[in-house]
Order: structure tokens, then sequence, then C-alpha cells
């Protein structure tokens, strides 16, 4: 019958990780891990694309930090693209696309271009040359008149060549006490231009998360047939597309991802899944990275409403042992509450997690703060919640008629937790103890050795405080 080989499946309340001899500190444990084929992380955290999540603000916090984003999108093409944009921009040690001005150019101009740029300042150019620098400093001295650009610019600009490096160029700001330090060629042509700004917030983040140029790194969603959205999102700068699904294993899906992979030329991740054999049908279109977790999400009622799902850590370590053979890393998405979950989800085989409820409660998340009973919350909500559904156009789940709707998540409020860094600042502590018990120098190696206990409904009480009241609360447990 059915139930002679029905196998148990394990989450994270089921499971322990055994403490094992060690030689490890935690503080010299290793990080770094992979979020697609090519993307190269050095903190293993992935924001979730959803509309409570990920925006431009969280997608820059986890970047920056060392992780990625990837923008939700509850919204149109246009919208997505715009955040994409905003990420890509929000950081570059050199900047291309310079905006410059003529010395004929009226200073009201300028202001309106400052403004609407949110940029503050220009090289001058005249017949393609560089001539002078225009700074808010210059302007601020200006007044309201009516002069031109060639009456308040800099003339003795500084410039440097363009293969100059940026050791070099920070001495050259510093030296010159300048803000903006345009990159000219032979012809004194402006074909860049560092600013000290960009210098200091990019030594302010070792850790982040960049591409070749320099720009923080950050993905972006899609529906498993968008191609288009897909390659709109690539043409803005986007490093990665991660399909986002409730279902990745259907047959109409894979066709388009086969389409897909062909018609990008950046990682493309694919989800959600649970099972092995999704992993091995996934992996046969070539995508280069897989999302796993059907129905774990703190706001998700797929499992409820459907009846299906497997829980986490066994659709982790099923689906990891799938995608060892071909090296395609595995996202755990879903679930996680605690830092010890991480540590379980990456010693059940993920290389990283994605995060929703965890992070919906920083300053970064795009949701609304509100209080309750003298607590600070913010907003958050499933993709397959009522809210979602109806206020954008995502179709992760069934829509079924045409204004009613089968809704698979819920809406609600999680605590307020400040910072996207200090969140992960704790979030790290944890995973970075949790390899120093295992004596995991590395992920990979958590991976390969972390071994389970399994424990019992009792083994869950004790491993929470218990038989006290708590009067203080640590930021890395919070009680609802
Ligand atoms: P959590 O971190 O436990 O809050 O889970 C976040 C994940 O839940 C998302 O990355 C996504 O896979 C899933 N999700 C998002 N919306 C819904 C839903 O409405 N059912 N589920």
């Amino acid at each position: 019958d059915k139930f002679t080989s029905i196998r148990e499946g394990y989450t994270f309340d089921d499971v322990l990780l055994l403490p094992a001899k060690t030689s490890v500190e935690p503080k010299e444990v290793e990080i770094f891990s992979k979020v697609s084929r090519n993307i190269n992380v050095r903190v293993p955290i992935v924001s979730s694309p959803m509309d409570t999540v990920t925006e431009a603000d969280m997608a820059i916090a986890i970047a920056r930090y060392g992780g990625i984003g990837i923008v939700h999108r509850n919204m149109t093409v246009n919208e997505q693209a715009r955040i994409v944009v905003k990420v890509k921009r929000s950081e570059s040690t050199i900047i291309r696309n310079v905006l410059t001005v003529s010395p004929e150019t009226s200073l009201v101009e300028v202001r309106s271009i400052m403004k609407a740029k949110n940029v503050s300042g220009f090289p001058v150019v005249s017949g393609e040359k560089l001539v002078g620098i225009l700074t808010k400093r210059d302007l601020e001295f200006a007044g309201k008149s009516s002069k031109v650009v060639n009456e308040v610019m800099v003339k003795d600009v500084v410039s440097a060549p363009d293969n100059i490096n940026i050791e070099d160029a920070r001495e050259i700001l510093y030296r010159n006490r300048i803000e903006k330090l345009p990159l000219v060629d032979k012809g004194n042509r402006v074909v860049g231009l560092i600013t000290a700004k960009d210098i200091v917030t990019r030594e302010k983040f070792p850790d982040a998360t960049r591409d070749s140029k320099g720009q923080l790194m950050v993905g972006a969603a899609v529906g498993p047939f968008d191609i288009e959205r897909a390659q709109t999102m690539e043409k803005m700068g986007a490093d990665l597309i991660v399909i986002d699904t409730a279902h990745a294993h259907n047959e109409n899906v894979l066709n388009s991802l086969k389409k897909m992979r062909k018609g990008i030329s950046i990682d493309l991740v694919a989800g959600n899944i649970a099972t092995a054999k999704a992993a091995e049908d996934l992996i046969s279109t070539g995508v280069d990275g897989l999302r796993v977790g059907i129905g774990p999400g703190s706001i998700c009622t797929t499992r409820i409403i459907a009846g299906i799902g497997v829980p986490q850590i066994t659709a982790i370590s099923d689906v990891a042992e799938a995608a060892s053979s071909e090296n395609i890393p595995v996202i755990a998405d879903g679930g996680i509450r605690y830092s010890g979950d991480i540590v379980k989800a990456l010693a059940a085989g993920a290389n990283v997690v994605m995060l929703g409820s965890l992070l919906a409660g920083t300053e970064e998340s795009p949701g609304v703060e509100m209080i309750i009973n003298g607590r600070k919350y913010k907003s958050y909500r499933g993709m397959g919640s009522i809210g979602a559904i109806q206020t954008g156009i995502s179709d992760r789940y069934g829509k079924i008629g045409a204004n009613k709707f089968v809704a698979e998540g819920v809406e609600g409020a999680v605590p307020y937790r400040g910072k996207v860094e200090e969140v992960l600042f704790q979030l790290m502590g944890g995973l970075k103890s949790g390899m120093g018990y295992v004596g995991a120098r590395t992920v990979q190696d958590l991976r390969e050795n972390g071994e389970f206990v399994k424990i019992t409904s009792s083994g869950l009480r004790e491993s929470h405080p218990h038989d006290i009241r708590i009067m203080m609360e640590p930021p890395n447990y919070q009680i609802y």
C-alpha cells in the first residue's frame, strides 16, 4: 500500500547538528559561498523577491554586506528596471556615463540637471575637451544670478589618465583635496569619473558583492514565461535572473526555462522545487542554480491550502544531493527564523539561504512601519496573499477566475529589527559559532561534514529557553 515505503520528512525543528571535535575558532571560519554557477558571495545570504522585502534599499544593503538581493516582480517591467539601475548606479568606483556641461550652460539649467540626475558636479567640456569642473560648492557661492558655467567653474581642473588604478586615484584626490577626478584619454576627452565619495564607500564595505566594474551585484525575479522581462533586466545591468514560481517542476516551465537559458547570458536560478526529481529535470534545462522550498515560508499557506510540500531540511538535502554531481548551487528558501536554522540549512546541503521574514523587519525593507501595543513592527506579506495578488501583477500563485483568488499566503507584520547590517551581524555570528561547534572551516566543509541528530518534541522544548520568564530579549532571539 501507499504507506509501506513512506518517508519521513524533517524540518529545522526536527534536527540539531552534532558538536564535533574541532580546531576551528568561530572568528577564523570562512563563510564565502556560491549563489549560482558564476555568482560568488562572501556572505551566504540572499534577500527574497517579495514586495515587502526587496527593492533598491534592501538590495544595496545586502550586497554591501556581502550577499545579494533579488528585486521582486510585483510591478511593471519599467519599475523593476528602475530599481535594478538604482542598485547598479549606487556605487561604482569609476563612473562611465559621465554627465558633462558646457561653459555656456546656464546655472539654472545646471541646477535642474543636478536635481533630476542626483549628481553633485560636472566636468565642463568644450568641443569634446575637458576645460573645467563645476561642483555644488561653486554653485553655492554663485547666488541666484543668471550666470553661466564658465563664470563659476574651476578652470585648472585636475584629471588623470583613463587607466589609473584606484590607489593612485585616491592619492591624487587626497593630495589635491578634491572630490572629483575626471579621467581623460590622450585627446583630453572625458571618458570616466572617480569620486572621493565612491572610494570611501568602497573601502567601508570590504565584503561587498561587486561585479568586475566595481558596481554592486543585484538579481531580478521574473515569471517562468517572461523571457522579455528577463532580457530587459539583463540589459539594465542585473547580474542574475531568479525564476519565481511556486512549482517549477512543470512541463511548461521546463520548456520555457530552456528558451530563457538561451535568451540571456547572465546566470539563471530556477525554482521553487522540493524533490530530487525536480532538481534533475531543472538541471537538464541548463539552469545555473536551484531555489528550494515548497511551503516552509513564514507567510505561506500552500501546505495547508493545497496539502502539499516537503519539510525543508529534507527538501534541501534531497535537492542538494541531486545537484551535487553537476555542481549546481542550491538556495534554501523559506522557514528560517533563527541563525541556527541557517547553520542547519547549509549543513543539509544548501550553498546559501534566502530570507524573507528575517529581513522584512529591517529599516531597508519597503514594508510600512506600525506600532502595535507600544512596539514597532513592519508589514510583511506572502506574494500569494490576497493583498499582494490584488495590488500587483504577480502570478506566482495561480489566479483562478477573474476576480476571485485562492490565496496561498497571509498578510501581517514582523517585529522591527533595525538595520540590515545589525541583523546580518547577528545571523553571521550565529553561523560562525555553529561552524566552530561542528569544526567546519568553510561552508563547503559544513555541507560535507555536518552531521545531524533527530530530536523529539521534548528535545525541542529543552532547546528553547525554558522555566524562566525572559525579562531581557537579546537581539538574536525574539519572542512574538
Ligand atoms: P520566510 O523567510 O520564512 O518568511 O519565507 C520567505 C519565502 O516564502 C519566500 O522567499 C518565498 O519562497 C516564499 N513565499 C513568498 N510568498 C509566499 C506565499 O504567499 N505563499 N511564499
